[in-house]
């Protein structure tokens, strides 16, 4: 047996634990099909923790994580917490702490997958959202102002540093250097966010000037997700800020098929700590307990995982059996129209493998 991998494991809420343990022997064949081995720690922390103990994780919880080599997240948020309060006290947390910088979010229209744009250029849909992931809009600074008066106000400051942008922007270019067609689009609001965007187009153009082989352009973030809908075959890698690429990316997912496909992969480039990987959707408490949520976000999370832990064949391995799967389509969960339950469809892929 190869290399040992120490992952931990924050299946979450909601959806979160179906679907990450449905992904989770999959990952691990994959993984010890390439030779190496996984051991996995699972971490009880959401919203069952905080009803006892009246926080998502404990006190200790980033120095548990800190030494592992990854971490799998399910989903977080459940309609008996505050989702401000769930999501501030579990994922972005391990984001910030961690210098998890990038947020990948892959949108690209899987075989035997149909798009809601059909007939739009759609065919070979394929781009990739390197999302800011650890300031801007989702700082955490702001405050509420004369509560319960008819003055109340409320501000959320939207943080922005040259050095945070630079690395993020550094990265996009990079990775759209290193794709056939090289286009990056950033996205931008200059016209009205007149500090923030402005120091992030500065900035932008400066890391353009090291990448020449890149064709970029700034695009306001409205009408980038208008052209994400009308000609989504024109765009490639796109980098935009914590806010609009967590919105983008959910538009990404709808278009290319379901929000219960896409991974995402909340990276820390410099290796510094354990990067995040997680199906990007989140709890739907709606459909949480009834076994059909798809896995394949979570597992094509997985795939990532795999990538970044320096197992690329593992990654191929299990990447090619859900687009296998996806292919033949006799096995489909209801957000793709079918009536398969999570663990089918996780079976299903187990057995392409
Ligand atoms: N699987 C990820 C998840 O549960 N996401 C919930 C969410 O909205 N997170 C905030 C974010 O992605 O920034």
């Amino acid at each position: 047996m190869g290399r040992r991998y120490e992952v931990g494991v924050i299946a979450g809420d909601g959806i979160g634990p179906e679907v990450a343990e449905a992904a989770i022997p999959l990952i691990e064949k994959a993984a010890v099909a390439a030779g190496a081995e996984i051991a996995w720690t699972r971490y009880p922390w959401g919203c069952d923790y905080y009803h006892e103990h009246g926080r998502m994780m404990p006190a200790d919880a980033l120095d548990r994580l800190a030494p592992l080599d990854a971490i799998f997240f399910g989903a977080v948020g459940r309609p008996d917490v505050p989702d401000h309060v769930s999501v501030w006290e579990l994922i972005l947390p391990i984001r910030q702490a961690f210098s998890q910088y990038v947020n990948l979010r892959p949108m690209r229209l899987l075989p035997g997958v149909s798009t809601p744009l059909a007939g739009r250029g759609a065919a070979d849909l394929d781009m990739v959202c390197v999302r800011e992931n650890g300031e801007g809009e989702y700082s955490g600074l702001g405050a509420r102002y004369d509560q319960g008066t008819p003055e109340e106000s409320a501000e959320q400051i939207g943080r922005f540093t040259r050095r945070g942008i630079e690395r993020v922007v550094r990265y996009a270019f990079s990775l759209a250097a290193s794709r056939p067609r090289r286009l990056l689009a950033s996205a931008t609001k200059s016209n009205a966010l007149q500090h923030s965007m402005v120091l992030w187009d500065e900035v932008v153009r400066e890391v353009a000037a090291d990448f020449p082989e890149v064709e970029w352009r700034p695009y306001h973030v409205d009408a980038l997700a208008a052209r994400m809908v009308t000609h989504p075959d024109t765009l490639d890698v796109i980098v935009a800020s914590n806010l609009f690429g967590d919105i983008l990316t959910d538009l990404g997912a709808a278009i290319t098929g379901s929000l219960g496909l896409a991974p995402g992969a909340n990276l820390n480039p410099d290796r510094t700590h354990p990067s995040m990987f997680e199906p990007i959707h989140g709890s739907a408490p709606d459909i949480a307990g009834r076994g059909v949520a798809n896995p394949i976000g979570a597992i094509q999370a997985g795939a990532l995982m795999l990538r970044e832990l320096g197992l690329p064949s593992a990654h191929d391995a299990l990447q090619n059996a859900v687009e296998q799967v996806l292919t033949e389509g006799t096995v489909r969960t209801p957000d793709l129209g079918g009536v398969a339950g999570t663990s089918e469809m996780a079976e299903a892929v187990a057995e392409a493998m």
